[in-house]
């Protein structure tokens, strides 16, 4: 018997590669995330900012410093069109930061108690039975900002975080209502069982970051079928999403944000690599940290 999802929801998440858990937390929990990032943004000194952005598309260079020393950290990305061409922000700081990572879970109390130090997590991960001695390697608020925020194409996370074998794992937690119009996230149900990870996100030898292929036999390479399914959330909603399911989320047309924190969870040697080609490194200040407690990683 599963602990805190109902047998039906462990079903659904194996079949469509993601689940949709609604009022994972409470509301007084969810309202104390949203006060804390939005002091964040109004702590965020722009002056002493690189002007970094990060997308997840292709073609951009995010190779800089300060994102790929952002994991032991809380720092501050910002939205593409917030920027203008001389570098300057076109509006208000608090309406421009894209997100902030990726050491929210270890640093901030407030985030550590909901990841590190939450059973309902540690419940749910159990559950789901996908991994053995999963850690927590990264977090981010996301948050979406009124008219500019920008969109995420399609991808899977695992291309993102990889493990050999492909372990990732993200729990997306939503702060604000989600809402067609404000970005919120679609699936394409049932891909993590159809589309192979075909690339990676990695450190690049002269620098910087890129993608390098993965192999992929030509067999297991089907297109995947269906449709994009859009999921609305209310705050507090949970969002577990397989590392191969492909999903995606629009640009914010709306007049309101839609802040959403998110951490990823992998599994650890010797059940998955993870190596030093990754853009995210651990650091021996702040190692990745384990999740359930050892003797229980025998429970699988
Ligand atoms: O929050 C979003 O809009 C995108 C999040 C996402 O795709 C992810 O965390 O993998």
């Amino acid at each position: 018997m599963p602990e805190f999802l109902m047998q039906e929801q462990v079903e659904k998440f194996r079949r469509d590669g993601y689940l949709v858990v609604p009022g994972f937390l409470a509301s007084d929990e969810t309202r104390a995330l949203l006060a804390r990032c939005k002091k964040y943004l109004d702590d965020f000194s722009i002056e002493d900012h690189p002007m970094t952005k990060f997308t997840t598309g292709d073609h951009d260079h995010v190779g800089d410093d300060y994102f790929l020393d952002s994991g032991d950290k809380i720092r501050y990305f910002l939205e593409e069109d917030a920027v203008d061409k001389d570098g300057k922000l076109n509006r208000d700081k608090t309406r421009a930061v894209n997100k902030i990572g990726h050491g929210l879970h270890e640093l901030d109390p407030l985030f550590r108690q909901v990841t590190l130090e939450n059973d309902n997590v540690k419940a749910v991960i159990r559950d789901l039975k996908c991994h053995r001695d999963p850690v927590a390697l990264q977090s981010m608020v996301i948050m979406k900002q009124p008219e500019i925020g920008g969109e995420v194409g399609e991808h899977n996370d695992s291309t993102f975080l990889y493990t050999n074998p492909p372990s990732a794992l993200g729990f997306w937690i939503a702060l604000e209502k989600c809402t067609l119009h404000n970005g919120a996230l679609s699936f394409l149900p049932g891909s993590h069982l159809t589309a192979p990870i075909t690339k990676r996100f990695v450190r690049l030898p002269q620098g910087g970051t890129g993608f390098e292929a993965l192999p992929v036999s030509a067999d297991s390479m089907t297109p995947p079928k269906g449709e994009y399914v859009l999921e609305t959330c209310e705050p507090g909603d949970l969002v577990l999403i397989h590392g191969s399911v492909l999903h995606k989320s629009e640009r914010n047309v709306s007049l309101n944000t839609r802040f959403a924190y998110t951490f990823h969870v992998i599994e650890s040697p010797p059940y998955a690599e993870y190596d030093s080609k990754n853009w995210l490194q651990p650091t021996d200040a702040m190692p990745f940290s384990h999740l359930l407690d050892r003797t229980s990683c025998m429970y699988h």
